[in-house]
């Protein structure tokens, strides 16, 4: 983020993570992966006007939690509320909020329901399918993505590779999301960049 930043001037953030990654230190460790956006507010490398966490869930430790990640300037769309809402009313308020900034995107697979990605260290249950992050993902496309990140598989957790394909299917939607960049029509080729598409077989 700090490279990107060197480059790009504030980011707008993407942050698909059952956890809010906003904490302050604990056990004295400045930097934990507890900590990252935090730092990254106090480092001033994100536009605190479009910056926002999806899929979030889980415990908190307290009210301050949420103060403190609000007064950073994330909004929240929660794991719940993808599934209230669905995938393209989630898709249009990310766009929104993104515009045309540059854009960082930020995925802890577990975002992801420990069913579809058991192999991670901090589980949460309740979370998004693979088949809404892939969706949702592939939404931004023409957002202009300019690095991005996986975190948190965690291979000897992991059952029958479900959470290293999802992992490698987040990671290709992403490459993709770059590989098109900022030009590419909202309403493009849904599935990677060959074009194809199902449903408009020839
Ligand atoms: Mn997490």
């Amino acid at each position: 983020m700090r490279a990107a930043h060197s480059r790009h001037g504030k980011i707008a953030l993407l942050h698909f993570d059952a956890h809010l990654d906003t904490w302050d230190t604990y056990f004295g460790a400045e930097f934990t992966h507890g900590t990252p956006f935090r730092r990254a507010f106090e480092e001033g490398i994100i536009d605190t006007d479009a910056v926002m966490h999806v899929g979030t869930r889980g415990p908190l430790y307290g009210t301050k939690d949420l103060e403190d990640d609000s007064s950073f300037g994330f909004e929240i769309v929660s794991s719940a509320d993808v599934m209230r809402s669905g995938v393209d009313a989630v898709v249009q308020a990310l766009r929104e909020r993104v515009g045309d900034r540059p854009l960082y995107v930020s995925l802890d697979i577990d975002v992801l329901d420990p069913a579809h990605a058991p192999g991670t260290g901090t589980p949460e249950a309740g979370g998004m399918t693979s088949r809404e992050v892939l969706e949702i993902l592939r939404g931004l496309r023409g957002l202009d993505v300019v690095a991005c990140d996986v975190v948190e598989v965690a291979p000897a957790y992991d059952h029958a590779e479900i959470t290293g394909i999802a992992a490698a299917n987040v990671v290709y939607e992403l490459i993709t999301l770059i590989s098109l960049g900022p030009d590419a029509a909202p309403d493009g080729p849904a599935y990677g960049i060959s074009g194809a598409r199902y449903g408009e077989g020839e």
